[in-house]
């Protein structure tokens, strides 16, 4: 019986808080009952004020760790995070192109949602020709999506425009998450193109909390867990969406400011 039990892999960067990055990808495998395993690029240091260093892994050490997997593992779904620079990008790109790991989730981490910056500009083209024709599903926020697009987007109309062009760059599904700020009463709207053409909004009440770090990377890990269950895209989307507001809405008090949200979140909850 080696080997049955659903693993997932993350290729991102360390957070030393553990409210993002891959320390929020694994407790949120581990909330949604897969097993999970971490490929390092980057270590930031930082905590719930902000981010205050950082540091890339070498190219010959990511390939060492993504091998470790491949020569060892069964892995059914993974996602990308802080991929920092070209060279990184190009390291992981050459590593996954044989699809060993299954369903891929990028999420083009640039920015937190507190200003820093975790990809260099430079390296938004290498992500787009490397990365996005290898991707299942792109999961850009407002900000992302705003600047891979090259579209402002102020309206429904252009998040959906800014979908299609962002899909015929390559990835398959594109995941458009909606902006939630302060100011804002409505829902938070997330645009989801597929493969197939079919699109739909998701919607979720605004929650007002400060602890809201590690929350895309939540619902980037969840899906990928979800779809390495056996759910079908659509399924695995919505999940994830109930699974990060339930982790956003059950505040955990931890950090001075911008807190974690809470993985401790039980699937009979959703
Ligand atoms: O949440 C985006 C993110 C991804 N990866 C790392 C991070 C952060 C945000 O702080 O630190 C390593």
């Amino acid at each position: 019986m080696m080997n049955e039990f659903t693993q997932v892999l993350t290729i991102g960067g360390s957070d030393s808080d553990g409210s993002a990055g891959i320390q929020a990808d694994l407790k949120t495998f581990q909330a949604n009952n897969v097993y999970g395993m971490s490929v390092l690029t980057a270590a930031v240091a930082g905590n719930s004020y902000g981010i205050h260093d950082q540091m890339l892994m070498p190219k010959s050490f990511i390939e060492n760790q993504i091998k470790d997997i491949k020569d060892d593992f069964k892995v059914s779904a993974f996602k990308t995070g802080m991929l920092s620079d070209s060279n990184t990008i190009k390291t992981v790109a050459k590593q996954i192109e044989d699809k060993q790991f299954g369903f891929f989730v990028l999420d083009p981490v640039i920015i937190t949602k507190h200003g820093d910056m975790l990809l260099e500009q430079e390296a938004y083209k290498t992500l787009i020709e490397d990365l996005f024709p290898l991707a299942d599903l792109i999961t850009p926020n407002y900000y992302e999506a705003q600047k891979l697009s090259g579209l402002e987007l102020n309206s429904k109309d252009e998040i959906i425009n800014a979908a299609k062009i962002l899909q015929e760059l390559g990835p398959k599904n594109v995941l458009i998450k909606g902006k939630h700020s302060k100011n804002e009463t409505t829902d938070v709207e997330d645009y989801v193109l597929l493969e197939d053409g079919t699109s739909f909004w998701f919607s979720q009440p605004f929650v007002d909390t400060e602890h809201i770090n590690g929350t895309g990377d939540t619902l980037s890990s969840t899906i990928v867990a979800q779809v390495a269950l056996g759910k079908n895209l659509k399924e695995s989307i919505e999940y994830a969406k109930k699974f990060t507001y339930q982790a956003i809405k059950n505040v955990i008090d931890v950090g001075h400011k911008y807190g974690p949200i809470n993985h401790f979140i039980k699937n009979d909850i959703i």
